[in-house]
């Protein structure tokens, strides 16, 4: 059989296509690739929900690749090694409580678990900004990231979710936007956002999980975005506090869509009933 490289081209198109279409409406937007956002998506598509994730990078991985300093070894306690034996990460006690593990072996399981549980990734796309319904986030505005680094006048496309989730580490690129167009405050203590605090560890990693939450209407941070956005610790390369974040905001949203579907069920029934 002769190969026909229009047809290549056609089945390339073709697929994107349909991919990006089946992912219009989604039960949850995550915005940024990183170790946070795919742990969440993983449990999510896990559990039978639509989740796509944005990624502004060709690569996804966030920070996890690096390690620390790009010494390419993560640290995690008890808790986030819990974690890497469910995803089949391996690892290796160093003391009591710290457990190391191949950055590079980390990030490309969870990645591959995370797709194939189904979660949708479309790298090379960034989220510019949200879309808003009666004071509630309902979906995020997107572009290609090549777009942005040339400047270019093009206008995005939209995307529809019931959640959305920050998931872009440092920058809180999705909360900045967002603050400036809602009227009313985020869930925080100043109604903005509070801005990361210096390094320290055993703070940062106990309060990236209890800061795991959401922060606007639909509007949820996981991972180093939700210890940014409530004026808490950064913790460098220990990075149990992202998967356990992860963990955290996927049983929150489970939780929230199953009731959802029940009120949506109820609500049809005595619809169908009338
Ligand atoms: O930074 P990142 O890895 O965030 P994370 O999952 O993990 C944080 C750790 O890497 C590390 C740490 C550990 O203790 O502190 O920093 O919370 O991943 C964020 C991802 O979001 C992408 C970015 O390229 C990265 O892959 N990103 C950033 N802005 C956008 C975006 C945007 N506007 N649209 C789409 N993706």
């Amino acid at each position: 059989m002769k190969l026909k490289d229009e047809k290549i081209t056609k089945a390339i198109v073709e697929r994107y296509m349909k991919k990006f279409i089946d992912n219009l409406n989604q039960d949850v937007i995550i915005a940024g690739a990183g170790p946070a956002g795919l742990t969440t998506a993983y449990y999510l598509a896990k559990k039978g929900y639509k989740v796509s994730i944005f990624e502004r990078k060709l690569s996804i991985g966030g920070g996890m690749w690096g390690g620390g300093m790009m010494f390419n070894e993560i640290v995690v306690g008890e808790d986030g090694k819990k974690i890497l034996d469910e995803f089949g990460i391996n690892s290796e006690k160093y003391e009591e409580g710290y457990y190391t593990a191949d950055s590079v072996e980390a990030i490309s399981t969870i990645c591959s678990k995370a797709t194939k549980a189904g979660v949708k990734i479309f790298n090379c796309i960034s989220v510019e900004d949200v879309m808003i319904e009666k004071n509630s986030v309902c979906g995020v505005v997107i572009n290609w990231s090549s777009v942005d680094i040339a400047g270019l006048h093009v206008d995005p496309l939209s995307v529809r979710s019931r959640y959305v989730v920050e998931a872009t580490g440092h920058p809180l690129e999705v909360l900045q936007i967002l603050e400036k167009k809602v009227e009313d405050d985020l869930f925080t203590k100043t109604g903005k956002i509070m801005g990361e605090k210096s390094m320290n560890a055993e703070i940062g990693e106990k309060t990236v999980v209890e800061n795991t939450k959401e922060i606007y209407n639909n509007v949820y941070v996981v991972g180093m975005a939700a210890n940014a956005a409530f004026g808490t610790n950064r913790m460098g390369p220990i990075f149990g506090g992202m998967l356990l974040s992860g963990k955290k905001l996927s049983d929150i949203l489970i939780k929230r869509l199953e009731e959802s579907n029940k009120i949506k069920e109820k609500i049809e029934g005595i619809v169908n009933v009338e």
